[in-house]
């Protein structure tokens, strides 16, 4: 016989709720590293953050992980990864399918489903539905020290409510195509000298080679990988083929580890 559904009442459903996640939210307040966006990048970052023992949390505007990988070629639910980058989508259990070259093809959802369960399962935080729209910043030298936070919901009523920050030692700007947190560094700390020249048109290789080059820290505390990295200093776009992406996460995860835990440290 089916086992009965147990009662419950509704208040213990609403104070389990805001007790837990206040409890995330006061840990939180002051964590090693905040990454901006659950895309390819951003959750291969935080799964080798996380495994190198840094509290992280990835902040993500939508109620969904996966960023730009969802839509995969034209919303053909297929893209395209190459060696070496095949290495990070199977350590996380991911299906791929070998083509010539060292290419292989890999479903969408099977992809953004997988990342998202290394990232989780490797001790990450991933907030769903909020959006990075502003930084704070020291000076003496100026320096990026954390994220000014804000329910994406509220951005979108357009009312006014101010929002609340939480304290990073190292920021991580993966939100793609527009490159969001390094633009309010450019509009709102000048003295950071960062210009965001917008990407060039399509050539795959040449893309996926210089976004893994120019992944970097683009000022203390700021750190770009991804589509971000192709704003900031005018590189190709690739189109469907997400190597170059995996292996930004990757090396930018590799240099917050290195600067947080010294040269010699490694994701485990
Ligand atoms: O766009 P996205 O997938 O960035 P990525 O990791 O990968 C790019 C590829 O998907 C693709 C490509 C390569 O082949 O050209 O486009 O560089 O993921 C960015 C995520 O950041 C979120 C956004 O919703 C998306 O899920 N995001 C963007 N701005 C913010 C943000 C913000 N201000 N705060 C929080 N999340």
């Amino acid at each position: 016989m089916a086992e009965e559904i147990r009662e419950v009442e509704e208040e213990v459903i609403t104070r389990a709720i805001i007790q837990k996640a206040m409890e995330d939210w006061i840990n939180l307040a002051e964590t090693d590293v905040a990454v901006v966006g659950a895309g390819p990048s951003g959750l291969t970052a935080a799964r080798h953050l996380a495994k190198a023992g840094l509290k992280t949390v990835v902040f993500e505007r939508k109620l969904s992980f996966g960023g730009g990988i969802g839509g995969g070629g034209m919303q053909f639910h297929k893209i395209v990864v190459q060696t070496p980058a095949d290495k990070i989508l199977k350590d996380v259990g991911c299906k791929l399918e070998p083509l010539e070259n060292g290419l292989f093809i890999v479903d969408t959802a099977d992809m953004m489903a997988k990342l998202a369960c290394g990232a989780l399962d490797a001790g990450a935080k991933i907030i769903l539905g909020v959006t990075v729209d502003d930084l704070i910043y020291r000076d003496s030298p100026t320096r990026v020290v954390g994220v000014v936070v804000q329910w994406t919901s509220v951005i979108m009523a357009g009312i006014h409510v101010d929002p609340l920050a939480v304290k990073a030692k190292a920021v991580i700007d993966c939100t793609g195509h527009d490159a969001e947190v390094l633009a309010v560094a450019s509009r709102k700390i000048p003295e950071l000298g960062i210009t965001i020249q917008g990407e060039k048109s399509m050539w795959s290789s040449r893309a996926e080679e210089l976004t893994v080059k120019n992944t970097r820290e683009v000022c203390p505390g700021l750190f770009a990988a991804g589509m971000a990295v192709a704003a900031i200093d005018q590189t190709p776009r690739m189109g469907p083929i997400f190597g170059g992406m995996l292996l930004s996460g990757a090396k930018v995860a590799q240099l917050v580890i290195e600067k947080l835990k010294g040269k010699g440290a490694k994701s485990s």
